[in-house]
């Protein structure tokens, strides 16, 4: 096992990394920008070393100066978290080049799901369902004309550099294609250096479930069920929860023996998520690949049973995989409390928490690095707290969640628990009868 980890990372998720080093007696060393002086996993981790100021690019993003903290606190491996480098293949080669363990997938797994394209004809070839659409990038208007008639409108244009909904533009019809296939073009070149796109069968009103895997280093790979990931906002995942109210025991069989030919067909190692979409017929197509630990992982680790930072930990130092499929028992929700205003439009409300008081009790769970009197930094992300929830069934664990967000207080900034507390209450939601639209429809239905 290792003797000292370090954690490329901030906020919650550097937290709850350093908290099973400890658990396990292995040595943590933080990183952080000039905004996070003040962070807990600063004062947590067994050393600190200051990287650079507060914009990511010059700190929690800057390679070079985060394998020097490495070298100079004689750390043999590094946690990269969600965000930031966790998904950085350039960053997994040089960790190690330098000889540090890099507590993930190699930088090839990474490469081959990066490119969503790639990754999507790679999972076609495992048999894995996938969406209807062109085989790989499409250059020529042409090619695009043709692909669209085949396949009927409406399709969806999206970049093979994208993921996570940046860059994508739906067409309805043959009309409308050739401003859109050039703007979404120029758009991926602007945002990502590839003009690469792709086109697909647009699905309507899709679910959102993904299946948690993992590998080890000696091609055995699991699944550990779904995660509901439809409530959305704008691609933000606002609630997470497993299992999912909307597929049925076959369906999750299914959905997870092809999560694992998948995972086994790029040799995974680590934990890693295969994203679907699920139409009203429960369908399931390949969407994306997530080579890294999600933040929505607590709801699969209350229903499984098992903490899988430890896991990925135990599995990056060489330990074979011992954990078999097995069904979710219970029921766990999560909401991800934001530091956004939800009466504005979820805009960004950093600043100073002046009052903080969390919920508790049987089956309550939150994961959070934030304290009264903390300053939450305007350059991040704002997620200040995970509520997790478990209990027997949906019901009791929606009602929990309810009793658990209505305690919950945070004074001096705006966040999304009023939000949180009125899906608990929807009746659409309670029933279980959501999708990645469900948003927008309650947002039109429930004005206040
Ligand atoms: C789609 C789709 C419908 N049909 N692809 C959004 C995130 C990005 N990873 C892919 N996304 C979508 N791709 C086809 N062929 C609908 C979405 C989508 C969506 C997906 C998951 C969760 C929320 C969403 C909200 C809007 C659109």
């Amino acid at each position: 096992m290792f003797k000292k980890i370090l954690i490329a990372n901030r906020g919650e998720i550097a937290l709850r990394i350093i908290r099973v080093c400890r658990e396990l007696g292995i040595k943590s060393v933080a990183v952080y920008s000039e905004a996070d002086r003040e962070s807990l996993h600063v004062k947590f981790a067994d050393e600190a070393v200051c990287i650079g100021p507060p914009p990511s690019r010059e700190s929690y993003l800057n390679i070079p100066r985060i394998i020097a903290a490495a070298e100079i606190t004689g750390a043999e491996a590094i946690h990269p978290g969600y965000g930031f480098l966790a998904e950085n293949a350039n960053f997994a080669e040089i960790c190690t080049s330098s000889g540090l363990k890099f507590i993930g997938p190699s930088a090839d797994s990474i490469s081959a799901m990066g490119n969503k394209s790639l990754a999507k004809e790679t999972m076609k070839k495992a048999n894995v369902p996938v969406i209807p659409g062109s085989d790989g990038v499409v250059t020529k208007l042409q090619d695009a004309v043709d692909i669209s008639r085949e396949i009927g409108f409406p399709v969806i244009i999206k970049a093979v550099a994208g993921g996570g909904g940046k860059g994508m533009r739906i067409v309805r019809d043959e009309a409308e294609l050739e401003k859109n296939f050039i703007m979404a073009s120029t758009e991926a070149e602007a945002a990502f250096g590839d003009p690469g796109v792709y086109i697909e069968k647009y699905l309507e009103q899709p679910h959102h479930i993904e299946i948690q895997v993992f590998g080890d280093n000696y091609g055995n790979v699991v699944h550990m069920n779904e995660r509901d990931c439809s409530v959305q906002r704008r691609h933000q995942k606002l609630i997470e929860e497993s299992p999912s109210p909307f597929i049925n025991a076959e369906v999750r069989k299914k959905m997870g023996e092809a999560a694992i030919k998948g995972a086994k067909s790029v040799n995974y190692q680590g934990a890693g998520t295969i994203e679907f979409l699920v139409d009203k017929e429960h369908n399931f197509y390949f969407m994306e690949m997530n080579t890294r630990i999600q933040v929505e992982h607590p709801v699969t680790e209350q229903v499984i049973g098992r903490d899988l930072i430890k896991l990925q930990i135990e599995i990056a130092a060489g330990k074979k995989l011992d954990h078999k499929v097995k069904n979710p028992v219970g029921h766990a929700i999560e909401c991800r409390i934001n530091a956004e205003d939800p009466s504005n439009n979820f805009r960004p409300s950093p600043g100073e928490i002046t009052g903080f008081h969390l919920p508790g009790g049987y089956g309550v769970r939150i994961d959070t690095h934030c304290y009264a009197g903390y300053r939450i930094p305007p350059n991040y992300d704002s997620l200040i707290a995970k509520l997790i929830v478990y209990a027997p069934d949906r019901k009791s664990a929606i009602d929990k969640m309810a009793a658990a967000l209505e305690e919950f207080t945070i004074e001096g900034i705006h966040t999304t628990i009023p939000f949180h507390k009125k899906v608990m209450k929807n009746e659409l939601f309670r029933a279980g009868k959501y999708d990645t639209s469900f948003l927008d429809n309650i947002i039109l239905t429930n004005k206040e």
